[in-house]
């Protein structure tokens, strides 16, 4: 794996203007290759079932917001430590290897025809690069064990995920809320026992184990225990500051942005927490609006990342917000170290007790 990671250096950086224009074009990019694949005679043979076929567009989808990440922050060692996730992901859901090779040519062939003769040049070595290592990428596939992240061994992370799993509410309450009279703060519960629970909803998910269905019925009774706790302990006493957090645009995981306002509020901040998908013109009027002491920002998909940077970039360039410093979280920073060294210039924590501890930094005097 490393060595490929390492080969990424060989692809030289994106100009800024190609990057633009593959956003630009990016749905009507999708459009060509949903057409072009489904015009192929061996769609079944790739795809293993013609039901598949809305999984299919989903990853056209996802494929075309995941290169817009790499083009605008040529993200190409993340490109590399990506790719093996999604070939072994959609494996798992029946999908041929052979799938992937297929598409990368269709979007060399979508992009030859939307794109101008000099982005296209500047983007054809990226999907170049991809092609001429598939077989490689498929050999790290198949030899990814599980992911580290779903280790369960504590007693607690496995009842938690009992209760979610068989939808009870009651029982996931009540071990939350025996945890928070033990610890009085929420950070620990979340971190140490909601996490890695719901990472192994995710990776059973994955491993195509549980469905879609079970696996939105676990996460409906984790928010229900989020949004309960939080109301039964709202945090009161002295407020100490206000801060904004939010998802990113096209992020729809909220659940740890809804958990690091929990865990801030209960130590005086007053967060205003945007939930999920939020748009960049939302967030920074908001923070014009409330002035607050820190952003934190929440990011689950390597594919939402440069929203981050322009997140990062338009508050530089606000004479309002230039000074807010910006923390970011979530497990892509987790799942995809690679992530973190596009954004020297933040705050990346992972932790959020770690979280709570840096904004004491930013509270009012
Ligand atoms: C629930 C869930 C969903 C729900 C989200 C609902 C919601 N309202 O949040 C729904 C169904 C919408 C969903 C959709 C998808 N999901 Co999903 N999902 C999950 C799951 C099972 C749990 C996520 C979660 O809530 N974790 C619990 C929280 C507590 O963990 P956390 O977010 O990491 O937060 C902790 C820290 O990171 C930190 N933190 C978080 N944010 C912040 C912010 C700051 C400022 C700080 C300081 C700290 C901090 O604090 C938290 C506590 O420790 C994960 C499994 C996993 N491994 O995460 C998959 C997972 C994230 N999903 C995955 C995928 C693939 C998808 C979809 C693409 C599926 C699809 N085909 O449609 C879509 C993408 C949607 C989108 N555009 O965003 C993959 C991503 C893998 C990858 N390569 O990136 C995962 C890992 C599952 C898997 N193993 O394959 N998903």
């Amino acid at each position: 794996m490393q060595d490929l990671i390492n080969e990424s250096g060989l692809l030289s950086k994106i100009p800024p203007a190609a990057a633009k224009a593959f956003d630009a074009r990016k749905g009507l990019l999708v459009e060509r290759v949903n057409q072009a694949l489904a015009g192929r005679s061996d769609l079944k043979k790739l795809i293993g079932n013609l039901n598949a076929v809305e999984m299919m567009h989903d990853n056209h989808r996802n494929h075309a917001m995941f290169l817009t990440t790499v083009l605008c922050l040529n993200a190409f060692r993340l490109l590399a430590s990506v790719i093996p996730w999604v070939c072994r992901t959609y494996r798992n859901y029946g999908f041929s290897f052979d799938y992937f090779p297929a598409e990368l040519h269709a979007w060399k062939d979508a992009i030859k025809i939307e794109l101008d003769a000099a982005d296209a040049a500047a983007v054809f070595p990226v999907y170049d690069w991809m092609i001429e290592r598939h077989e490689r990428f498929v050999r790290v596939a198949e030899n990814i064990s599980v992911n580290g992240q779903s280790v369960v061994s504590d007693d607690n992370v496995h009842k938690f995920y009992q209760a979610v799993m068989r939808k009870d509410i009651n029982e996931a309450l009540k071990i939350g809320e025996y945890e928070l009279a033990r610890d009085s703060r929420p950070d620990k519960f979340y971190q140490f026992t909601l996490r890695p629970a719901m990472y192994r909803v995710g990776t059973e998910w994955e491993q195509g184990k549980i469905s879609v269905a079970e696996e939105h019925i676990a996460t409906s009774v984790a928010q229900t225990v989020v949004s309960t706790l939080h109301l039964k302990n709202p945090g009161t006493g002295r407020v100490v500051g206000k801060a904004m957090i939010a998802s990113v645009a096209g992020e729809l995981h909220d659940l740890g942005a809804r958990m690091i306002s929990h865990s801030l509020a209960v130590s005086g901040w007053e967060v205003t927490c945007l939930g999920a998908n939020m748009p960049i013109m939302t967030i920074i009027e908001t923070a014009r609006k409330t002035k607050p002491n820190f952003a934190g920002f929440s990011l689950t998909m390597p594919y939402y990342l440069h929203y981050l940077r322009r997140i990062v970039e338009a508050f530089k360039a606000d004479p309002i917000l230039c000074n807010i410093p910006i923390i970011a979280g979530g497990a892509v920073f987790d799942l995809f170290p690679e992530s973190k060294s596009y954004f020297a210039d933040l705050n990346i924590i992972d932790d959020i007790s770690a979280a709570v501890q840096k904004a004491r930094e930013w509270q009012n005097a």
